[in-house]
């Protein structure tokens, strides 16, 4: 071998080693820049924000914890925008710091002053906690609620936080968005902006329940609102069971009827009001906010926001943004709809997804940069004119996967159309002859919710979840399309108003509209293994009503066996084409479980009480003159 082949041998291995040297050395480098930039970032908040913890004495003399931050540049004042929490203010210390402050890192780095406070009776502030604490009209002198609560903290804030320019915002994701309502009821003079997000309405239709139904799914956070605690303290008092199994079907079947769980819960107040509240009395209605949505200050601006599949709350934030707009006509009012799960956006993940569905890249953070941060500039730093730049729906079509703006919702162009579960299992809007379809429902096998084998913490995956699992069951009974041969988009509420009938006394009745792709759909990798997008059963919209609150969810009523009922079944919002050469398919059955609890089928006083003599194999029927009024979206 010549000496130049073996120099140009032992170069280029020089070469390589250099240069593996090199990409070491550059590896190590940019790890090293990459972990500096990351510690930068965490520390963002600590070196841009002085914090202070305060308490704000409320006007019944009960101290409110409340954390303040505070942009070190003092250049200039700053609107504050504020998070009331039962979730906490945490970290505590004025020492330590949140990683991010705000709605969003676009909102952090512009400069806000940022307020959390521990809602009354929660973490370090005082007094009792009163779940979803009801509105308390015309209010004595010290009387107090959330909607006062909060008037006191902002009026505190804005005559004693140093540097604020006298407007204040208020937004939160779910229960923090609850309060966020709150603050526009009876709202405080300096409250500009609000912008309540996966807002809870009202219990009975939100999270713990869905039209008198129990979800069963949240069973395992109970302990987060029920479990007592004498006074204020910074770490948790609560405690979340131990199933002792990943299999949550099983072990709901197996502690079927629900009092094989009282156990769990012997001193949680929450579950015992849960349970001595099974209908919509009282205790429900008047914890219920959309009702208090009737004189909101036309000085205050709203922006609605949430995601079309939010299995936790989708009825609060779509009634908070129609009553607002129904009772209050002068007010800047608006609603954001996107492609997402509950609180997805306020982060940002690359890829949007919800569950094996994928809508886009980047979707959130479009969302954090042009839409809320724009809201809160211009009602707190801008000229809070209602020209703000924004529609008044901004609102993603789920099935085209692209952005619309309309400004009105349901869009202008989107009229009622009555559509109809025919013979042979059919589904389109021609009436067809009468028939009576009929399935063996029971308590021993109900339907599962999702394929898949696991314990949840609140239910999330399945709102596009496939459900070919379910079709293939004959306890569901499916109505489907032919091929479409053009778009069909739905933009508004659905209603689903059935003919039933059951040899039972009681009977829960679910109604699904799922999206068929069709079987050359391309595949993409974030599906689950077993699954294909070939002939994907998506999930679009779905609803329970448990049968004996058809017609009064106050004075619950028994089925007479086999006669022909009418239960109408209302679902919420969407805004979904289901594309050319897809299908839509409408599925009905009785039992989602564990989502929800197993109706007995035998009508009792309350199921939570009910025996399992009670829990009895019924033969439910469906007549095919049911209807289905869709809101289509016209050319
Ligand atoms: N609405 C959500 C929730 C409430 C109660 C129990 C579990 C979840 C939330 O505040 O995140």
């Amino acid at each position: 071998m010549k000496f130049n082949t073996i120099t140009a041998i032992l170069f280029s291995i020089g070469l390589v080693f250099t240069s593996c040297n090199e990409s070491t050395t550059s590896k190590n480098e940019t790890k090293k820049e990459e972990k500096k930039k990351e510690k930068k970032e965490n520390n963002y908040v600590k070196e841009n924000y002085d914090k202070k913890e305060v308490e704000i004495e409320m006007r019944d003399g009960k101290k409110l914890f409340t954390t303040i931050y505070s942009p070190k540049d003092k250049s200039q004042k700053y609107p504050i925008v504020m998070q009331r929490t039962p979730y906490s203010c945490r970290p505590y210390g004025e020492d330590k710091f949140r990683k991010q402050i705000g709605p969003s890192e676009t909102m952090m780095k512009e400069g806000y002053i940022v307020v959390y406070q521990d809602v009354r009776g929660r973490w370090m502030s005082e007094d009792v906690y009163d779940n979803m604490r009801a509105v308390i009209p015309n209010k004595k002198e010290k009387e107090i609620d959330e909607t006062t609560d909060t008037y006191d903290t902002i009026d505190w804030l804005v005559n004693n936080v140093e540097n604020n320019n006298g407007k204040v915002g208020t937004w939160g994701i779910s229960y923090p968005g609850h309060y966020a309502t709150m603050s526009v009821v009876d709202a405080h003079p300096a409250l500009k902006a609000a912008s309540p997000q996966a807002c809870i309405g009202d219990f009975w239709f939100d999270d713990f329940h869905h039209n008198g139904a129990y979800t069963l799914s949240y069973y395992k956070v109970n302990s987060l609102f029920g479990t007592p605690k004498d006074q204020p303290t910074d770490t948790a008092w609560y405690k979340f069971l131990d199933f002792g199994t990943k299999d949550q079907y099983q072990y709901f079947l197996d502690n079927t009827p629900l009092s094989k769980l009282d156990e769990n819960y012997k001193n949680d107040y929450f579950w015992k009001q849960i349970t001595e509240h099974p209908n919509y009395d009282e205790f429900w209605q008047k914890r219920g906010l959309i009702q208090h949505l009737k004189n909101v200050k036309p000085s205050v601006a709203t922006m609605v926001v949430g995601g079309w599949f939010d299995a936790e709350d989708l009825y609060g934030p779509l009634e908070t943004y129609k009553n607002i707009e129904k009772y209050n006509k002068d007010n800047y009012n608006t609603m954001v709809f996107g492609p997402w799960s509950h609180g997805d956006w306020a982060r940002e993940k690359g890829k949007s997804l919800v569950g094996n569905v994928y809508f886009g890249d980047s979707i959130s953070t479009f969302y954090q940069k042009n839409i809320e941060s724009k809201f809160f500039h211009h009602f707190l730093k801008g000229d809070g004119s209602k020209e703000s730049g924004l529609p008044e729906a901004y609102v993603f079509d789920t099935g085209k996967k692209e952005w619309k703006e309309y400004d009105v919702w349901p869009p202008k162009n989107a009229k009622k159309q009555t559509w109809y579960l025919q013979a042979d299992q059919k589904f389109g809007t021609d009436k067809t002859s009468k028939e009576k379809i009929s399935f063996v429902s029971d308590p021993k096998k109900p339907v599962p919710y999702s394929e898949d084998i696991k314990t949840v913490f609140t239910p999330r995956k399945y709102m596009t979840d496939d459900q070919r699992f379910a079709a293939r069951r004959p306890d569901v009974l499916t109505f489907e399309t032919e091929v479409l041969e053009d778009d069909v988009t739905l933009a508004g509420d659905i209603l689903a108003k059935l003919k039933v009938a059951t040899t039972g006394t009681d009977a829960d009745w679910i109604v699904k509209v799922v999206d068929i792709y069709p079987a050359d759909h391309e595949e993409h990798k974030d599906v689950q293994n077993h699954l294909k997008m070939s002939n994907y059963h998506q999930m679009v919209r779905s609803e329970i009503m448990r049968g004996k609150f058809r017609n009064d969810f106050a004075k619950p009523e028994a089925f007479v066996p086999n006669k022909e009922t009418e239960v109408d079944v209302k679902l919420q919002d969407v805004f979904h084409t289901f594309k050319k050469g897809h299908k839509i398919q409408i599925q009905i059955q009785s039992s989602w479980f564990p989502l929800f609890d197993l109706n007995p089928q035998t009508f009792v006083p309350n199921i939570y009480k009910a025996k399992e003599s009670d829990f009895k194999k019924q033969t439910h029927s469906v007549f095919t003159n049911s209807t289905i009024e869709f809101t289509v979206l016209e050319k």
